[in-house]
């Protein structure tokens, strides 16, 4: 079945065709962080205008804590939402049609379960973006828990103490801060570039450091086989062989790079739409 999906990110807003793991058609566009989220709506329903009568179903997944139809941000750094603002409602006026919503990194972890390097295993998947977001396939199923919450690993205290919550000592946007606190006005893609730098691989090498420390701890929480990593900095060059360098548990976490790239997650809630 043909679906409308959609992937609102802190950094890129994107609008597909999706039918199972195949991407039809798509767009995108930089994410206007200062719009709001009723102009996001708006972008989006423009956006999806031409493909009308082509789709049965929509998904929406978004950055930020999707619960009971309202969407907040945990982080307003890694992109500003009103607090409960209320997407099922809003999103079903803009696009015409009730969508099935989720956080964006939980739909990516069930598209890499199913079509990508999860390959129908149990996993946990970690992307590293804008801010740090996961999911959590645990005996064959997409965990949300209580609230939602389940799989937001960015929101986790980094066990070097180095800031309040582990996205902002890791995330592109963190690599940007220390770029510049080095002398260097670069975003996260100039930090890549610079690679071979002493100051560049610093700045790294403490962000893989920290995530390889993150996966250590879920290891032995969760025991997941795999750990599937995603997002822009999580892919971008080297960045995953500098997380293996710094694993040095006994039982090693199992690292794979997501299949699916950035497409994970309109291909995980275009099946979550259809279920
Ligand atoms: C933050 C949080 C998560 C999200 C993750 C990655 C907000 C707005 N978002 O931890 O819900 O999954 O960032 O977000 O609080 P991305 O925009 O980098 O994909």
């Amino acid at each position: 079945m043909t679906v409308l999906a959609v992937d609102l990110g802190g950094t890129k807003l994107l609008v597909a065709l999706v039918n199972e793991h195949r991407v039809l058609n798509r767009i995108e566009a930089p994410t206007n962080r200062n719009a709001g989220p009723d102009a996001w709506l708006a972008q989006i329903a423009d956006m999806a205008a031409p493909w009308s009568g082509e789709y049965k179903r929509i998904g929406v997944t978004v950055t930020g804590l999707v619960q009971d139809g309202t969407w907040s941000a945990l982080n307003r750094a890694t992109l500003d939402i009103p607090p409960q603002y209320p997407l099922a409602n809003r999103a079903s006026a803009a696009l015409g049609v009730q969508p099935t919503l989720r956080n964006d990194a939980q739909a990516a972890a069930w598209g890499e379960h199913l079509f990508g390097a999860g390959a129908r295993r149990d996993m946990v998947f970690l992307t590293i973006s804008t801010g740090v977001g996961g999911g959590i396939v645990a005996g064959g199923q997409l965990l949300s828990g209580r609230s939602g919450m389940a799989g937001h690993f960015g929101q986790t205290l980094p066990p070097d103490g180095s800031a309040t919550r582990i996205e902002d000592a890791v995330s592109g946007r963190w690599m940007a801060k220390a770029a510049r606190a080095a002398g260097h006005d670069v975003d996260a893609r100039g930090v890549f570039a610079a690679a071979g730098a002493t100051w560049a691989d610093a700045i790294l090498d403490n962000s893989a450091a920290r995530i390889a420390r993150l996966c250590q701890n879920l290891q032995f929480v969760l025991d997941p086989p795999l750990f599937v990593i995603g997002g822009g900095i999580g892919l971008a060059p080297g960045y995953i062989e500098r997380i293996e360098a710094h694993l040095d548990v006994p039982r090693r976490p199992i690292l794979a790079r997501a299949a699916l790239g950035a497409d994970a997650g309109i291909i995980g809630i275009a099946a979550l739409a259809c279920e």
